[in-house]
């Protein structure tokens, strides 16, 4: 549903008009709303993998925390040798520190890394990027701690990692329920046809100027464990803080087609203007990723 009256860079899309259901799923008619909107809901695609990652999740949190005494200071702040980011913890916190992006990825977690190859999942994919996939990194585990955890303001991923073509399909996985009290994804539909835009420093690393991009401007979906959010690496998304009294955890797959790699690699501001003059040296041939389905083919660089 498209509309003349929806502001600049949204579609006036309900989440109903975003949505399937992975227990009937039609993969031509999933891919035709991601490539409409820029997004795509999945109710129940991660299900039979929750119990497994979730474990995994916690076991890592609980480690993460005890690693922090030996954490070291990072421009995006403090990381502790297991590779989990600390971020500064809300006032009233019982720490200094509040985790960020937990170190669960496809180098630790098994049951991370086999839900990477879901067929429903792989099936979208492939139907949006085509039948050749590998997996852009090795997985994202973000995760908000109670009573305050952190905000991701809005932005585009492809701030943080520009790429030379299609660019990535994200899919951002609900461990548990999450609502908007606990930090449901925010997306703006339809914004993935903007271009990259210009993104500011945040507490949060790379994000959009609020005033220009207020939360009012973005469609809250919430969920439930296992619920997944498929979007394109330009459209728009963030979300709110953690005032609930549990962690809220998401678990990231990141898919793209195996000749697809990052031109622009940037966190701040600063960092990402440099890196823009280094656009043009960007080459395929250190940056495969491991295949999820199909095949690689060899080609000169
Ligand atoms: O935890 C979240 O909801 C934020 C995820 C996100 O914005 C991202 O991975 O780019």
């Amino acid at each position: 549903m498209t509309t003349a009256a929806a502001p600049a860079g949204r579609l006036a899309a309900r989440v109903e008009d975003i949505e399937v259901f992975a227990d009937d799923l039609d993969v031509a008619h999933a891919a035709a709303i991601y490539k409409e909107y820029g997004c795509l809901v999945v109710r129940g695609l991660m299900k039979p993998y929750l119990a497994d990652v979730g474990g995994d999740i916690e076991a890592t949190a609980q480690q993460a925390v005890a690693l922090l005494p030996r954490a070291e200071k990072i421009t995006e702040g403090w990381k502790t040798p297991d590779g989990t980011l600390f971020l500064p913890a809300p006032p009233g916190f019982h720490r200094d520190q509040q985790i960020m992006v937990l170190a669960v990825n496809y180098q630790t977690s098994a049951a991370f890394f086999h839900s990477a190859f879901d067929k429903k999942t792989v099936d979208i994919v492939a139907a949006i990027l085509g039948p050749d996939i590998e997996l852009f990194g090795s997985g994202q585990c973000l995760y908000k701690e109670p009573v305050g955890g952190h905000p991701k303001h809005l932005h585009q991923d492809s701030a943080y990692f520009e790429h030379r073509f299609e660019g990535p399909v994200g899919v951002l996985n609900y461990a548990v329920d999450t609502d908007l009290v606990n930090g449901a994804l925010y997306v703006v539909p339809g914004s993935h046809t903007m271009g990259t835009l210009s993104h500011v420093d945040t507490f949060s690393h790379l994000g959009l100027d609020e005033d220009e991009w207020p939360w009012e401007r973005a469609l809250p979906v919430t969920g439930q464990a296992g619920d997944s959010i498929f979007f394109h690496y330009r459209t728009i998304h963030g979300s709110q803080e953690n005032h609930s009294p549990a962690p809220r955890p998401v678990f990231i797959h990141r898919y793209r087609r195996p000749d697809d790699y990052v031109t622009v690699s940037a966190s701040t501001a600063q960092n990402r203007a440099e890196a823009e003059k280094r656009a043009a040296e960007a080459k395929k041939s250190n940056q495969r990723g491991l295949m999820v389905r199909g095949f690689r083919r060899f080609t000169e660089e």
